[in-house]
């Protein structure tokens, strides 16, 4: 199967890797459905969490998730999927994942439907924003611009996808020859539909995943395994 892969990559000239939770696990960042299972976050659902009415009914707790997850991410290193990805510079990275670890690795080409968490913006969208040190997160605090709270610069769950970011995964994803689809469920929407919309337009889809998902019945080639110990391997040429 890897040899069926790897002649796939070598035979094709635009390649998305469409990236989830999965592709950051072995760094030691909890997938969404691993969260609930982190220390003090168990009590918690995160897709309340992660939601505009989460956030208003107490923000306090909301920006404290976030702030525990920004210390993990700052506490972990890029592994070798995330390595073996940033050496192909003409791979673009379409992620839904909101930590940096891609961008850390020195991946180049790298689209955040979800948004990142190396950002805060102003809750009532005055325009203001600012970098975030995730080693040394700040609280809860008010926008210097309006006095509005500011908030973690991610996408929660009832909001738009970044219009632009959208725009260009899409375009993307309509005109890639290969998606990798690497560590994700596939469950959460619009994002999941690029996979479709891809093998729509005639891409071959290679799914790299340790389990069964939404997106094995789009498989060309399924590899069932972790994407640290598949990657690096899988993009050897
Ligand atoms: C919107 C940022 C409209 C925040 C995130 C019913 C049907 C369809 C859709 C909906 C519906 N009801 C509601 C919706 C819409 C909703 C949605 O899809 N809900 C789902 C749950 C059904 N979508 C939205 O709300 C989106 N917005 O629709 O807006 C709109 C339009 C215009 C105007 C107003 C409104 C916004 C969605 C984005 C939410 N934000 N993240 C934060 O992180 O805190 S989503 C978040 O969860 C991640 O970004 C990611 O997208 C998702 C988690 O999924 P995965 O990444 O796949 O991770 P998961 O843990 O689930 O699975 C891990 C996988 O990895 C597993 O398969 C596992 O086997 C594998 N794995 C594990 N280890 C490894 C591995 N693979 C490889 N190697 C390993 N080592
Ligand atoms: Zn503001």
């Amino acid at each position: 199967m890897i040899d069926a892969a790897r002649d796939l990559i070598g035979a094709s000239e635009r390649i998305v890797a469409f990236s989830g939770a999965g592709l950051s696990a072995e760094s030691g960042v909890p997938t969404f459905r691993d969260a609930e299972t982190q220390g003090f976050w168990t009590n918690y659902d995160a897709a309340k969490l992660a939601t505009p009415e989460g956030f208003a009914n107490d923000p306090e707790l909301v920006y404290k998730w976030y702030t525990d997850r920004r210390r993990n991410m700052a506490a972990v290193q890029p592994n070798p999927a995330h390595l073996s990805l940033a050496r192909r510079r003409d791979i673009v990275n379409v992620t839904q994942n909101i930590d940096d670890l891609l961008h850390r690795a020195g991946a180049v080409r790298i689209i955040q439907l979800h948004g990142t968490l190396m950002t805060d913006r102003c809750l009532a969208e005055c325009g203001y924003e600012e970098p975030v040190e995730m080693a040394d997160p700040p609280g809860l605090r008010a926008c210097p611009q309006c006095g509005a709270l500011l908030r973690p610069a991610v996408v929660w769950f009832g909001e738009p996808l970044p219009f632009n970011a959208w725009r260009e995964a899409e375009d993307l994803c309509a005109s890639c020859d290969l998606m990798l689809v690497i560590g994700t469920a596939a469950e959460v929407y619009p994002a999941a539909g690029l996979i479709g919309l891809a093998k729509r337009a005639g891409a071959k889809i290679i799914v790299i995943n340790p389990n069964p998902s939404q997106a094995s019945a789009l498989a060309d080639i399924e590899l069932v395994g972790k994407a640290g110990a598949l990657m690096p391997d899988l993009m050897a040429v």
